[in-house]
């Protein structure tokens, strides 16, 4: 019988060589109950369905590893975990997708295959994020203010290149950079600006003595002093830390005003802006 068949495939009429057409959407390999997602070719379209094409192709994987789409169940907390990341970055579904798709061919192949796309999903939150900052400021601190020490918090508080905060601090209690020097706000003196100063932390145009600032530091180690006072903004430039201070050369002499033992601190909010 075999024999035959060779016989009348190598005697049968030559057809011409036609392009096959591409594999498009939910395709069951051959004798296989499994049917596995194929994406179009992403790069061949237009912005607009190149998006829908993103979005179709999403919600063919999520359906699939679900166990919407045959024998086929992955961990939920693995999928939430990995959708949660295409959806703040649709893009990551071409990869996903072209991906999912061999490893879907294996296992329609042979059942066996199940472990190596299982490991390949879970491996998936680690290799899509990577290089990435998931430190974003998300947290509003509050706090006080010390005038006589370095800089606050200890830990340094954690950003993301593009987050922005707001920094409020009382603006009424009073304290002294020097004894007998005159009582300032977090404001600072506004009669002597640093702006250029070579010993002051602050030495940009608006950066006052004594005044509230904060102090970033990137993750490649450059450092930038912003002044804000008692209500200002700031702009992580890059991913990084920071930290705040009173923008003195000699904290350690510092001092809040003490009316009849009920001394004067300011508190201080931090709070992220969307
Ligand atoms: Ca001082």
């Amino acid at each position: 019988m075999l024999l035959t068949s060779l016989f009348f495939v190598a005697c049968g009429p030559k057809k011409p060589q036609e392009p096959e057409a591409p594999k498009v959407g939910w395709i069951q390999e051959g004798e296989s109950s499994l049917a596995c997602y194929y994406p179009p070719n992403f790069a061949s379209l237009d912005t607009l369905e190149r998006k829908e094409a993103q979005s179709t192709s999403f919600d063919a994987l999520i359906a699939q590893w679900n166990g919407e789409k045959g024998s086929v169940t992955m961990n939920s907390d693995v999928v939430e975990t990995v959708e949660t990341i295409m959806l703040g970055d649709m893009s990551k579904v071409e990869g996903v997708v072209r991906d999912n798709l061999s490893y879907c061919k294996q296992y329609a192949a042979g059942p066996s295959a199940k472990a190596t796309w299982e490991s390949w999903l879970s491996s998936l939150p680690v290799k899509l994020t990577e290089g990435e900052c998931n430190h974003h400021y998300s947290v509003t601190l509050a706090h006080y203010v010390e005038v006589d020490v370095d800089w606050e918090p200890a830990e340094p508080l954690r950003i993301c290149g593009g987050d922005k905060v707001r920094v409020r601090a009382a603006p009424a209690d009073r304290y002294q950079l020097e004894p007998g020097g005159p009582w300032i706000t977090v404001n600072g003196n506004t009669e002597v600006s640093t702006a250029g100063s070579e010993t002051h932390p602050c030495n940009t145009d608006g950066c006052f003595e004594g005044q509230l600032v904060i102090r970033f530091q990137s993750k490649d180690g450059e450092t930038t002093v912003i002044p804000v006072g008692s209500d200002g903004t700031f702009s992580a430039p890059a991913d990084g830390v920071f930290t705040y201070g009173i923008n003195d050369i000699s904290p350690e002499n510092n001092k809040w005003y003490n009316a009849s033992g009920l001394i004067e601190h300011a508190d201080i909010r931090i709070e992220p802006v969307q």
